[in-house]
């Protein structure tokens, strides 16, 4: 197999670290997350200030609190720490779409294709933690390796704000000195069953041969502690949702033929995808509609943008004229949706930054004079706009804001009652 590259990325301390940030004055201090030390629960994480104190993740908040008096002890602030783990999600996603999440603070990033536009392994996890640093204001251990295994003891081992590289070929070595119990897929009974029978180190382990590891601890698991003591790991990384498109389609609860009613749908549903792309930092080359017809015949049209872009009025009004293309219009339509493909990082560079000087292609249906209007030089204002929107509608619900031309239709009303889900073509 050609070789891989891998990041695991894991935040320091946390929620400790993102309380710390927003109140100054505990930075430097130590920091219990957990709760009231006079309840019953126990420590989420601590600052690295009360790890020096032998302050632990779930260790019970009383015996923080023995260990060092004078910590200041938080409340879990889940909400806080979920919006702060969207934005490193995002960074991470400008870097690759192959992110998977294995917990609020940690990611595995399969990086072997993003090396033409970012550089190196090495510098990819450089920019990473720039970013981190610069946008987040917190620090971050990232692990570079050819496979998560390696990558994940990797982040842990110079933590925090570490970076560790591990060669192809060096694996063997790199674990060598280590706790067996460092290794993924080792918990506290093996590790305790491995030092019953004098293994302590990865290197102890590497000592036996494959037959011995199988007699004492089966077929299965035996090949695996082999395999793992080498540093041998061929798991993909695996994205809940493998992004190739983000879409959205609605099934209406009664077969819609007004043109208007569905401009006003392709409007919503294009200023959803062009949520969701901004927020994965992405840009789409290529709009997709679907049309499904009462007799549940259904359509796909597609087209190439001439400019990349994460603006929901450019995607909206590419879906109308698919449509107006399409030779449907007239038709009771039962489903509608449009989807954004092609998708690449943000900052590979957008379609509409006009730089000085260079010439610029108009938009394939600038001219089309289409419901939505409008030309490409206007994209960048327009992204303000929809972001100040998404804003406004994410803190005061979807009615906030309506655009002029919907106000008061009775396709809104209508809307409510469709069915809707997600889609990928
Ligand atoms: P970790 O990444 O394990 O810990 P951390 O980020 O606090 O510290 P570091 O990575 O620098 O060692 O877990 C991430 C968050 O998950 C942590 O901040 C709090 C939460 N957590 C719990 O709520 N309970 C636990 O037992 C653990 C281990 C973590
Ligand atoms: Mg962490």
């Amino acid at each position: 197999m050609a070789e891989r590259w891998i990041l695991h990325v894991d935040m320091d301390a946390f929620y400790a670290s993102v309380e710390q940030r927003d109140r100054p004055e505990l930075r430097g201090k130590p920091v219990v997350v957990g709760g009231d030390p006079r309840s019953r629960g126990v420590v989420s994480t601590a600052s690295y200030e009360a790890r020096a104190f032998g302050i632990h993740s779930a260790m019970p908040l009383a015996q923080a609190r023995r260990l060092c008096p004078h910590a200041v002890f938080l409340p879990v602030d889940m909400g806080r720490y979920r919006r702060v783990s969207n934005q490193l999600e995002a960074i991470l996603l400008r870097f690759t779409p192959l992110v998977e999440r294995l917990a609020l603070d940690e990611a595995y990033l399969d990086v072997t294709g993003s090396q033409r536009l970012f550089g190196s392994p090495a510098d990819i996890a450089r920019a990473i933690k720039q970013a981190i640093r610069q946008e987040l204001s917190l620090t971050a251990s990232v692990g570079v390796a050819p496979n998560k295994l390696l990558a994940k003891v990797a982040s842990d081992l110079h933590k925090p704000d570490g970076l560790v590289v591990v060669e192809p070929g060096q694996a063997e070595a790199f674990l060598a000195p280590l706790p067996v119990g460092r290794l993924w897929g080792i918990g506290k009974v093996t590790a305790q069953r491995l030092a019953a029978v004098g293994v302590q180190t990865v290197g102890d382990l590497q000592s036996w041969p494959l037959s011995r590891l199988q007699r004492e601890f089966g077929v299965r698991q035996g090949e695996e502690l082999w395999r793992a003591a080498r540093g041998l790991d061929s798991r993909p990384v695996e994205t809940t949702d493998t992004v190739k498109s983000i879409g959205r389609e609605e099934t209406f609860a009664s077969d819609i033929r007004d043109c208007r009613e569905l401009y006003a749908v392709w409007r919503a549903q294009s200023d959803d995808v062009a949520r969701r792309l901004r927020r994965a930092g992405c840009l789409a080359s290529v709009v997709t509609i679907k049309l499904r017809d009462s007799a549940f015949h259904t359509i796909t049209r597609q087209c190439t943008l001439p400019h990349p872009t994460d603006v929901g009025r450019e995607i909206c009004r590419t879906a109308q004229a698919l449509f107006e293309q399409s030779g449907w219009q007239g038709r009771p339509l039962r489903l509608i949706g449009v989807s954004a493909e092609g998708l690449r990082p943000a900052d590979a560079g957008r379609g509409d930054d006009s730089r000085a000087g260079e010439p610029r292609q108009l938009s394939l249906f600038a001219a089309a004079g289409s419901a939505a209007g409008g030309d490409s030089a206007a994209a960048p204002r327009w992204r303000k706009v929809e972001e100040a929107v998404a804003r406004l509608q994410e803190r005061m619900g979807p009615g906030v804001v309506v655009p002029a031309s919907e106000w008061g239709q009775e396709a809104s009303r209508k809307r409510r009652e469709f069915r809707e889900r997600i889609y990928r073509f």
